[in-house]
């Protein structure tokens, strides 16, 4: 039993008529609308807005997984862990996060702004959207935070008890199960389409695969770098155009939010870079299962896209580094380099999880079963290919070539 109370739409004007703060952002006795609003696989998400049109959203962890229900308990203070994330990235990259009003640390609950007038990137991305500006923000987003989040640049002491504070083993141990481990050992989550089982048993019998899973989940439980927002997928970014889509569906993007940080931890950098990686797959995946090779090329493009603005972000701020006396220029071309060649093993784990293992992803899933077949088969031997060739050329040039050379091999009609 919870020995919290948890929101409903019936005591939402209460909690906000009850907490000052929130008294201010919205009217709890003018509310034209109170919704729950969430389809993650974790929380409650509420949406409340008032007759004078101003609107908050409230967010609240469960003491256990939504997705599955009471039988999976999880500690809700991984409520805390996306408050104080949104509060450290909001201080570096403020356009790029929703604002927070408020939180409160004996219901987990965190009041933000309200964003509905913004739609969840994954879901443009399914409906052929191209929202122009999203995969740049997303890389400048993680660039600030493997910058300012990471011994480049905070002091010491406030380095030491940040990343004391985010030890969150709970949620990184999701990761560590559905992401690293159970892809190839299955633990009686795993499912695909009989069509793909042979696909999946390859995969679960591939040492290269396995040993590069091995060394990602290492570095995943081992390389605390920088603040990482830890879940870093398509369905994580929200995306606001200014105006409407042209023929093509393209559209460009006027507000760009990183949100959902409650896998936040101190781990490698790349596997921010990784995550949004693999989603541009899956989204390109998509595309060509449906015959539109130029949007999967687009979808494909979006790799560079981040990388490049990773990249700009990281090296503009590279000048105000707290000890330039060892951290050379030198030091700045290693980093790179490596974050690269491991975005690609991240990369790998993170398709490929969202096709065998627990809590798949809609690019693929919403496909018709004969075009999914192809699409899945696709994306389990690109992630295979990938973990071989990160060594050889892990420019991002390289994993667009390779991903839509082995996405096409693979298509099925
Ligand atoms: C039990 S949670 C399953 C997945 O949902 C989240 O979005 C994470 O990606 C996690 O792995
Ligand atoms: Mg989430």
């Amino acid at each position: 039993m919870a020995d919290y109370e948890f929101l409903t739409v019936e005591n939402i004007p209460d909690y906000i008529r009850s907490t000052p703060t929130l008294a201010e952002v919205i009217d709890p006795d003018d509310l034209v609308l109170c919704d729950e609003i969430g389809d993650g696989n974790l929380n409650l998400v509420f949406l409340a807005k008032d007759t004078s049109g101003r609107g908050l959203c409230l967010k609240q962890s469960l003491p256990y997984v939504r997705m599955t229900g009471e039988g999976w308990p999880m500690t809700p203070d991984r409520a805390r862990h996306e408050a104080e994330t949104l509060a450290a990235h909001g201080a570096l990259v403020p356009d790029l996060v929703p604002a927070m009003y408020h939180y409160n640390p004996e219901r987990y609950i965190i009041a933000m702004e309200d964003l509905s007038d913004h739609r969840v990137w994954r879901g443009a991305l399914n409906e052929g959207l191209s929202h122009t500006g999203a995969a740049e923000a997303v890389g400048r987003y993680v660039g600030a935070v493997a910058f300012g989040t990471s011994p480049l640049g905070m002091e010491r002491e406030a380095l030491a008890e940040a990343i004391a504070r985010s030890v969150n083993p709970q949620l990184c141990e999701i990761t560590e199960d559905l992401v690293f481990t159970e892809p190839l050992v299955d633990a009686g989550r795993n499912s695909c389409l009989p069509a793909n089982e042979p696909d999946a048993r390859e995969f679960s019998e591939d040492a290269a695969m396995m040993r590069a899973m091995g060394h990602a989940k290492w570095l995943f439980m081992t390389k605390a770098e920088a603040l990482l927002h830890g879940d870093l997928h398509t369905g994580s970014v929200m995306v606001r155009a200014e105006g409407e889509p042209d023929a093509d569906g393209v559209v460009a993007c006027d507000s760009i939010k990183c949100f959902d940080s409650e896998f936040a931890y101190y781990g490698p950098l790349a596997f921010d870079i990784g995550a949004p990686w693999a989603n541009y797959v899956a989204a390109a995946a998509r595309a060509v299962a449906l015959g539109e090779d130029e949007r999967a090329r687009w979808c494909l493009s979006l790799v560079s896209a981040t990388w490049n603005a990773f990249e700009a972000e990281f090296r503009r701020r590279w000048p105000q580094r707290r000890d330039p006396r060892v951290w050379t220029d030198a030091t700045l071309e290693d980093l790179l380099l490596t974050w690269r060649s491991e975005a690609w093993l991240f990369a790998a784990a993170k398709m490929s999880r969202r096709i065998v293992g627990a809590a798949k992803n809609k690019d693929v899933e919403t496909l018709p079963e004969n075009l999914r077949e192809g699409a899945a088969r696709g994306i389990l031997r690109l992630s295979r290919q990938l973990v071989r060739q990160a060594g050889v050329d892990s420019s991002p040039d390289a994993f667009e070539r390779l991903a839509h050379d082995v996405l096409l091999e693979n298509r099925t009609r």
